[in-house]
């Protein structure tokens, strides 16, 4: 998706030039994949632009960072701030978050330690992830034939840019093979999560998914929406899938930050439930985006407004 330009970039405690914002060639994290990031989005709500578990994500960053010997040179305080100031100064009403920490310039070596590490964030506007025609009838999508890596290689616990090629594998595999996603199984067979999103099946009234020992990232809409889901009356359970759970669902759908909630209409060519967005994901996404919009007081903590 072509990146839509804004102003400014927030970065080493700096608001730079949307085209300023550039590293050396020879980064660490250009060369070893050195680097932890966050997506978050910010919406629009009466109050103006909000961010949508700003907390939680920013605690993730922090973890991701701590399992790589990864120490941040700011405070989770001063991210909120730059995460503010870099929504402002561009006069978003809503966007995506780019927040990022990598070893930069200064080392060379697979060695990480004594490499600067730095820090941005940048924003811009992020329509559907797959399309604003999936949120509705559903994406297509394929079982990959690669692997989602094992805890032991890159621990999912930690969002790292150089775990990202597995889903670069996966994702352009289903792209060129005619589908909107890839869905990636462990390497004993369990359904893990898509190249960017958690997955979730809806079996005869019950939410599953996958816990996050096969080897999914602990996503963050994943876990709001099991809090959504469990306010709504569903129960929600942890459970291992396989492939033949998807085939057999009443519904699949994907979250993520950028996803969303996305249904899921085909899975390797067989039709899912009703062969588009099922009554219970068009439920979720319903009570999914009265929160982000700031319109159900239940869930106000998730929200840090900009302009408070
Ligand atoms: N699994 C993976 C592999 C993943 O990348 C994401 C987010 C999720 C699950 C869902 O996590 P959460 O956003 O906390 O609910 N993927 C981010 C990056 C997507 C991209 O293409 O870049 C995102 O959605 O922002």
């Amino acid at each position: 998706m072509p990146i839509t330009e804004v102003d400014k970039i927030w970065m080493n405690g700096e608001l730079v030039d949307w085209h300023e914002a550039k590293v050396h060639v020879l980064s660490h994290g250009l060369h070893y994949g050195s680097g932890v990031f966050e997506g978050i989005r910010a919406y629009a709500t009466a109050r103006g632009p909000a961010v949508w578990h700003l907390d939680a994500h920013l605690d993730r960053m922090f973890a991701s960072g701590s399992i790589y010997h990864m120490e941040l040179p700011y405070s989770k305080t001063e991210l909120i701030q730059a995460t503010k100031d870099v929504i402002r100064a561009n006069a978003m009403d809503s966007c995506y978050i780019r927040p990022i920490a990598f070893r930069g310039y200064g080392e060379m070596g697979v060695n990480p330690l004594a490499a600067p590490v730095d820090v941005a964030i940048a924003v811009w506007p992020w329509g559907a992830y797959l399309g604003e025609d999936a949120l509705e009838q559903g994406a297509r999508v394929k079982i990959s034939s690669w692997k989602r890596h094992d805890q032991n290689s890159l621990p999912s616990a930690a969002k790292a840019t150089g775990g990202y090629l597995g889903s670069i594998l996966a994702k352009v595999e289903a792209v060129k093979g005619g589908y909107d996603e890839a869905i990636l199984l462990n390497h004993e067979g369990r359904i893990a999560e898509g190249s960017g999103e958690n997955i979730f099946v809806v079996d005869r009234g019950t939410l599953v998914t996958p816990p996050t020992s096969v080897g999914a990232l602990a996503g963050i809409t994943r876990n709001a929406v099991i809090a959504l889901a469990t306010d709504l009356g569903y129960e929600v359970i942890e459970r291992d899938l396989v492939r033949t759970d998807l085939y057999l669902a009443d519904e699949v759908f994907f979250t993520g930050t950028a996803a969303e909630i996305t249904p899921i209409r085909e899975v390797d060519d067989r039709t899912i439930g009703v062969g588009h967005r099922g009554p219970v994901t068009k439920e979720l996404q319903d009570a999914f985006f009265a929160a982000t919009k700031g319109d159900d007081p239940r869930y106000a903590d998730w929200l840090t407004y900009v302009d408070d």
